[in-house]
């Protein structure tokens, strides 16, 4: 992940000075000077923003959040002054690349400060804070009072979370994790305030409108895309509910798991209920179990978080990509420091946009760490790629492009591949396929309408649909209306719950990754396809494949240089996103849970 934003600086001020005479039409070669300066300016405030909130995530003190600010600020400020000085080209006829990067110009960021140091300050600042705030977060139990050292951060939530049976406990760390987020509530009103002043200032109707043009199509057509997809999948998403409700009645009980309602949301596996693949030992199917657990595994060999970072390398290079460099190994952060505050939640980054390529998490050795390391070095492998491209095309071709790379990789770990890699002695036969796939659709299905509604919520909290007010209820209302889930204790205006969820302290847009969830299916069937595989989709890997290599090389090289369609077509063969990616993926185990739910209540 970048840091919050590219920006530039100089050139704010050069076109809106007050001129007696009308101004001269611009030339290309005007466009062209002025692009060139903004490209290298960017460039040059990037690196410098990214150095800063590089310190200020793995060593979070006053001081380096009031840096982090700082030069955030001047990187966006800047971007932001460029975007309504380019206005002044408006309807000259220039070279389509050029074009493309006027237009990439005022989308190119998340976070629109508005006009004057004040407002674009405090913006910053705000949103500094809040991600601080979670960073720091921490769960301290009544008998903390006398003991800090009691005192649980999100690290150990979520273990607890994962591997605890017990509704008692689950519920504790539940609601004890959303104690840290009330504190953010104000600052997160002001911080939309301010943020849709700037998208205002930049003719968009409030945040949630920019963060939608930014897809080669116009927004509407992008919301009605997504729930197009959506449609596409909800069945297996129900059928899958259905099955796992049923499953948590019989652990819980009744009177813990309605018949019928929604499931209650501590009970999942996870902090947020997102992917429910921790609690697959309680849902496993009773004769299809594949038998073998890569936690297990991991843990067993002693593996540290090095090792892991390396297995994950050496997919990238089997498909031919070069290894990471030096620098990525000197200057990345693993594992939790024990004497200071970060930020845990897992990024990639590319602090100078060439290849000062780092991830920054805080390792355990578990199934779930190890896919998320092959998702960061996705994130690092594909900003490598398109190092040579002019500076505004240095991204993904869409941000779930971004989002589905490293996934895509992850799905190629089969247990073939672990076979292949000596991590597993024995490859499940084929009987036990229904147990690797409910495996991967807790991880992946379950993930859909989460990744759907956090958007959903945000983007009527921009337009004002969602008033302060009603941040907390409406925020339960999709929860329950996208995934069925909810909260297992009375919630209120008091609680702000979307702020125990890291991308909304941190201002990351979350839609990217329900795209990627579709994407990264129709990516692996494309290069299983392209390596010629012949298995079940969930039986290939294009681990050491050319070709398949070569063709998700390609893609990445491509950046945003082109709209996204012309490089989903160029991997895929396809100009659309197609979910029927994914229900062939799981076609089989769709079969299996309307058999296993015959009879029994589907839906909430
Ligand atoms: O935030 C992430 C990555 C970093 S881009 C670890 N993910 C989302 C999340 O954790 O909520 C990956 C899956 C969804
Ligand atoms: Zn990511």
């Amino acid at each position: 992940m970048r840091p919050l934003s590219r920006g530039f600086l100089l050139a704010a001020m050069s076109a809106a000075v007050l001129s007696p005479a009308a101004p001269a039409v611009p030339t290309v070669a005007e466009a062209q000077a002025f692009m060139e300066k903004v490209e290298s300016t960017m460039m040059r405030l990037s690196e410098e923003a990214g150095r800063a909130s590089w310190v200020q995530a793995t060593y979070i003190t006053y001081d380096t959040e009031i840096l982090a600010a700082q030069a955030t600020e001047k990187s966006i400020s800047a971007n932001v002054a460029f975007a309504k000085e380019a206005k002044r080209f408006d309807g000259l006829k220039m070279p389509a690349d050029l074009a493309r990067k006027f237009k990439l110009l005022k989308t190119s960021f998340t976070l629109p400060t508005p006009a004057g140091p004040a407002l674009s300050e405090e913006l910053t600042k705000i949103v500094t804070g809040m991600e601080s705030v979670y960073g720091k977060g921490k769960y301290c139990p009544p008998d903390a009072e006398s003991d800090p050292g009691k005192c649980i951060d999100l690290q150990e939530i979520t273990r607890i979370m994962a591997n605890s049976r017990d509704a008692k406990q689950l519920l504790d760390v539940w609601t004890g994790w959303r104690t840290i987020s009330p504190p953010m509530r104000k600052d997160y009103q002001r911080f939309v305030e301010l943020s849709n002043l700037g998208a205002r200032e930049l003719g968009f109707a409030d945040t949630g409108a920019m963060w939608r043009s930014k897809y080669d199509m116009p927004p509407d057509a992008f919301a009605r895309e997504l729930d197009r997809l959506w449609e596409q999948v909800r069945p297996l998403y129900v059928s899958l509910h259905a099955y796992v409700r049923n499953r948590l009645r019989e652990k819980y009980g009744d009177s813990v798991v309605p018949a019928r309602g929604p499931i209650p949301a501590h009970l999942l596996g996870n902090p947020w209920a997102q992917s429910w693949d921790n609690i697959y030992p309680l849902v496993a199917p009773k004769d299809g179990d594949p038998g073998y657990d890569l936690t297990e595994i991991l843990k067993s060999r002693n593996t540290d978080p090095l090792q892991m970072v390396r297995y994950g390398e050496r997919f990238f290079t089997s498909l031919g990509f070069a290894p990471l460099p030096k620098t990525f190994w000197e200057r990345s952060l693993f594992t939790k420091p024990q004497d200071r505050e970060v930020v845990c939640h897992a990024s990639a980054w590319d602090v100078d946009n060439v290849d000062d390529l780092r991830i920054k998490m805080c390792i355990e050795i578990n199934e779930e760490d190890f896919a998320t390391i092959h998702h960061e070095l996705g994130h690092n492998f594909y900003q490598r790629a398109y190092n040579r491209q002019p500076f505004l095309f240095r991204d993904s071709a869409n941000d779930g492009f971004h989002e589905a790379v490293g996934d895509t990789v992850s799905l190629s770990v089969t247990p073939e591949y672990l076979k292949k890699i000596g991590l597993l002695k024995d490859v499940p036969p084929a009987s036990k396929d229904i147990g690797l796939l409910l495996r991967r659709a807790l991880e992946k299905v379950a993930f859909l309408p989460f990744g759907l509604l956090i958007d959903q919520w945000r983007w009527k909290v921009f337009n004002g649909e969602i008033t302060p007010d009603r941040y907390n209820q409406s925020w339960w209302e999709l929860r329950r209306k996208y995934q069925g889930v909810a909260a297992p204790v009375a919630r209120s205006e008091q609680d702000f719950d979307p702020g125990a969820k890291y991308h909304v302290p941190a201002n990351v847009p979350y839609t990217r990754y329900f795209l990627a969830h579709i994407l990264q299916f129709q990516f692996h069937r494309a290069l299983a396809q392209a390596a010629g595989c012949k298995d079940p989709l969930h039986r290939c890997s294009i681990y050491a494949n050319g070709e398949a290599g070569k063709r998700l090389r390609d893609m990445l090289a491509m950046g945003l240089s082109r709209p996204w369609p012309e490089a989903l077509e160029a991997l895929t063969g396809q100009k659309q996103m197609d979910a029927t990616a994914i229900m062939d993926y799981f076609a089989p185990l769709k079969k299996w849970l309307d058999e296993q739910n015959a009879g029994k209540p589907v839906g909430w």
